[in-house]
Order: structure tokens, then C-alpha cells, then sequence
């Protein structure tokens, strides 16, 4: 379903044709060996050994990654940033003599390898003794800030829901009212994801959206303005897609939560996010040196999140050294060169494109074979498509490719090879709307790819 009275900020937009991004997370819990660490941990434990910003850019850039996100600050509450507000930070750390700042580090190699930057920043704190008063909200302000006015333009801020207990057993009611204005006040371009009004999660952690994953959804309250009404509304639309099989879409929330919230009847604009690690665990572990994921995993990642209208967001979790492993760098490689060779060649870009009343037709001189077909909607107008059906003309009659029931950002098709002299596409659209396809391509992926 799509609802044509929604559009995308431009700050969506923006965020929207990133596309690839990718997520480093880098900490304590790389020289534990841990994925959540309890806040206990000693700083003198962070000591990489050859730590290169520099590195983890050039990787993201030859997997056409866009934006690298840091943790700067995990679970555990050990800043990656020499913060104001606490000792518990790179500056008790024997790396670079307590001198070192791996946020600055990394946001100016993002910036010299023209990669945008973003951050993530932990409201769950398992260190920070103020954690579960409103004494804490203060605190995590004042590092929010620290983190938006330091380090120059930051193009995401990644806010995680896990909300536990902090060190004293106390659980944080997080303000995420007060945290939103920081964010538009100093930097006014950010999206905020995934606890946040321009970006949702996908609902799992796997890189995958459901098979129509829309950017138009409708909604409750003020998600898509700068000044959200009721975040327990989000947090209740959240809670109920988790509770569903990872990739059932969710048509819309239950009757309890309509109960309590009231109907979600207004049109937003609210495009998932698809986050995934590249190994099993988000933080690098030795163990998981030869678990680096598959390039035709990736790949069918790529196609189930990007080729369905959403962002993919992929974690390389330095080592600790401070490097992107060889196996992960060798793979993010492949990945980028595969998806460029991929798309490289638009076969429609050489064919004679013909006008028809609900759609285009496609004639070339001679037969091309094809097993992509990529669709993008003019976002900027909304997302208005409700089907689109792909023909080929095999002499005597028009034969189904591919069919779909939305398009959005980007739709991406896999199917097996076909060859034809003429295609023809078909679009559907809201009623008293039109359709503005902004793209139509047709490619050969390579065997395998
Ligand atoms: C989760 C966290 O608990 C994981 O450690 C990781 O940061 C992932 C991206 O989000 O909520």
C-alpha cells in the first residue's frame, strides 16, 4: 500500500541514496572478546597496535559504501572520545600515551576519503553511575553534543533501543524528546535512525527487508516532523513488528496499540534500515576469522535490502590491531567489484523507448538478454506505485517477466536469463495519482553474481 500524500524530507532523501553504508564497531569488547560489555572493564585494555582510519575508508569505498558510522560509545560506556564527562575513555588508555581520540581519527579519514560520517551513541550505559536518574539524560546530552559540535558535519546519529540496567540495577527512562533538538540544532542534515523520526529498523539484524518493504507507511502522532508528540508510540510499533517472524511485514499495529494510541491513520514517510554484520558477531573476534560472510550472501543481502527500497547498513568490526581484517577487506572487494560489473551496462540506455498509455515499451535492433530489471520512483512526489509487470514479446504474443506490487526508492528483480527483442513495462498507481518512474534499467549480472 502506498499513501501518495507522504514525501521524503530532504534530509531522507539524502539519506536514501547512500544506499550502502557500514558500521565499525571498535571498543573495549574487541580486546575482551566480548559482544556487550558489563562497564566494568579497565580503559588500559583499548591498545590497538596499528589503528588506521585510513584503512577502514578505503574498504568501504571499494564496496561503494557511502557513510561509516562509529561506535563511539557502546553498552558498556567506554568512550572511543576524550569526553569531558567522564575518565572512562581513550584518555585512560595506554593507546597513543591517553592522547588518542578514535572519533576525531576516524571522522577526518572519512572526510579525506570522501565518506560521509556518522555516529552511534549508546543511551544504554552499564558504566555511568548517574545511569537511571534524570541526572543521566543530562549527561548523555552534554556527550551528544560533544559529538556534534567536535568533529565537523555528521551525516547520521544511531540511537540503539536496548535499554537494560545500569550499574546500580536502575533502568534509564530515555529522553529521547530532549535529544532530537540537539541534533537538529547543531546538525541540521543528520537523520536520526533507528529510534528515530526519519529512519525505522528493518526489525531484525539480518540486512534483509520483507519482500514490499514500503518508505510510505501510515502513522500515529508526529513521527516524520522535528518535533515528535509521543515516543511511546514508536516504541509500541516497535515493539509489535519484533514480536513478528523477522520478515512478515507488519500491515499495520494491533488492536491494543490503536486502544491505546489511536487510529494510525496519517501518512508518513518512514524508509527502513537494513543492518547486518559481515561476521556473526558485531565486535571482532579471532573466531570469527573464517566466518566472514559469503560473497553470494552479501549479495542476496544487497538484493533484499537496497533492491527493496531500503539502506543497507553493514558492520566490519575492526580487529585489534585497529584495522578491517584482510578476509573482511578482501570480501568487501569482491562485493563492490561484483555489484559495479553488475550494473555497469544499461541495457535499456541502448534500446528505443516508446511512450504507452500505462507504461514504456523497449525496442532494440537485435535480441539482449537481461536477468535484472531495476525500478526507481521519483521519491521526491512520494511513493504512488501499486504494481508494475515487466513483458516480453516473443512474436506472437507478450509473455510475464517479472511482476511486483511496489516500487519506491529502488526495486530490483532477480530473475533467470531472458532474451527478447522488446519488453514492455506496466505500472499501476494510486488513484488520482501518476506514476514518475525516475528509472528503468535492465542488466546482466554475471554468473554468480
Ligand atoms: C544492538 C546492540 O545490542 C548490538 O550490540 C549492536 O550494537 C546492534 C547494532 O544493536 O541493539
Amino acid at each position: 500500500m502506498a499513501f501518495p500524500a507522504s514525501r521524503p524530507s530532504p534530509r531522507q532523501l539524502a539519506w536514501q541514496a547512500l544506499e550502502l553504508t557500514a558500521f565499525a564497531h571498535f571498543g573495549v569488547n574487541t580486546f575482551t572478546d566480548r559482544e556487550w560489555g558489563d562497564g566494568t572493564e579497565d580503559p588500559a585494555c583499548f591498545n590497538p597496535t596499528a589503528f588506521d582510519a585510513h584503512q577502514w575508508v578505503a574498504a568501504c569505498r571499494a564496496a561503494g559504501i557511502k557513510l561509516l558510522i562509529l561506535t563511539a560509545k557502546h553498552h558498556d560506556g567506554f568512550c572511543l572520545w576524550p569526553s569531558a564527562h567522564t575518565d572512562h575513555s581513550v584518555k585512560r588508555s595506554p593507546w597513543r600515551d591517553g592522547q588518542g581520540d578514535v572519533v576525531r581519527e576516524v571522522a577526518e579519514a572519512c572526510r579525506a576519503g570522501g565518506l560521509k560520517f556518522g555516529i552511534y551513541l549508546s543511551p544504554w550505559d552499564r558504566h555511568e553511575r548517574t545511569y537511571g536518574t534524570d541526572a543521566y539524560n543530562a549527561y548523555f546530552r552534554a556527550q551528544l553534543t560533544e559529538l556534534l559540535t567536535g568533529y565537523g558535519r555528521v551525516d547520521e546519529v544511531w540511537f540503539d533501543g536496548a535499554c537494560g540496567e545500569g550499574p546500580n540495577g536502575k533502568r534509564q527512562v530515555y529522553d529521547f524528546a530532549s535529544y532530537y533538538p540537539l541534533i537538529r540544532q547543531h546538525q541540521p542534515e543528520a537523520a536520526i535512525a533507528i529510534c528515530g523520526p526519519d529512519v525505522r529498523w528493518v526489525g531484525n539484524e539480518d540486512g534483509l527487508a520483507r519482500e514490499n518493504e514500503p518508505c510510505a507507511v501510515k502513522l500515529n502522532g508526529d513521527l516524520d516532523t522535528d518535533a515528535p508528540a509521543d515516543w511511546n508510540v514508536y516504541f509500541a510499533l516497535l515493539a509489535h513488528h519484533n514480536q513478528l517472524s523477522a520478515l512478515q511485514w507488519c500491515p499495520g499495529p494491533t488492536p491494543e496499540v490503536i486502544a491505546q494510541y489511536g487510529a494510525f491513520d496519517r501518512p508518513g514517510w518512514w524508509p527502513a534500515e537494513c543492518d547486518v554484520s559481515i561476521r556473526p558477531g558485531w565486535f571482532y573476534h579471532a573466531s570469527e576469522d573464517l566466518r566472514v560472510k559469503s560473497l553470494p550472501h552479501l549479495l542476496d543481502i544487497y538484493y533484499r535490502s537496497v533492491g527493496r527500497s531500503c539502506v543497507l547498513l553493514m558492520n566490519i568490526p575492526p580487529d585489534r590491531r585497529g584495522l578491517f581484517h584482510e578476509h573482511d577487506v578482501a570480501r568487501l572487494r569482491e562485493f563492490g567489484a561484483t555489484v559495479a560489473r553488475t550494473f555497469a551496462r544499461d541495457l535499456v540506455a541502448e534500446a528505443d523507448p516508446r511512450e504507452t498509455a500505462d507504461g514504456v515499451e523497449f525496442c532494440w535492433p537485435r535480441p539482449v538478454t537481461f536477468n535484472r530489471l531495476l525500478l526507481q520512483e521519483e521519491i521526491a512526489h512520494g511513493q504512488v506505485v501499486t504494481g508494475y509487470t515487466l513483458e516480453g514479446w516473443h512474436g506472437d504474443a507478450w509473455k510475464p517477466i517479472v511482476a511486483g506490487p511496489l516500487v519506491g526508492y529502488k526495486r530490483i528483480d532477480r530473475f533467470a536469463d531472458v532474451t527478447a527483442a522488446r519488453v514492455r513495462l506496466k505500472l499501476t498507481a494510486e488513484a488520482g495519482t501518476t506514476p514518475r518512474l525516475g528509472r528503468c534499467g535492465l542488466f546482466l549480472a554475471p554468473p554468480g553474481g
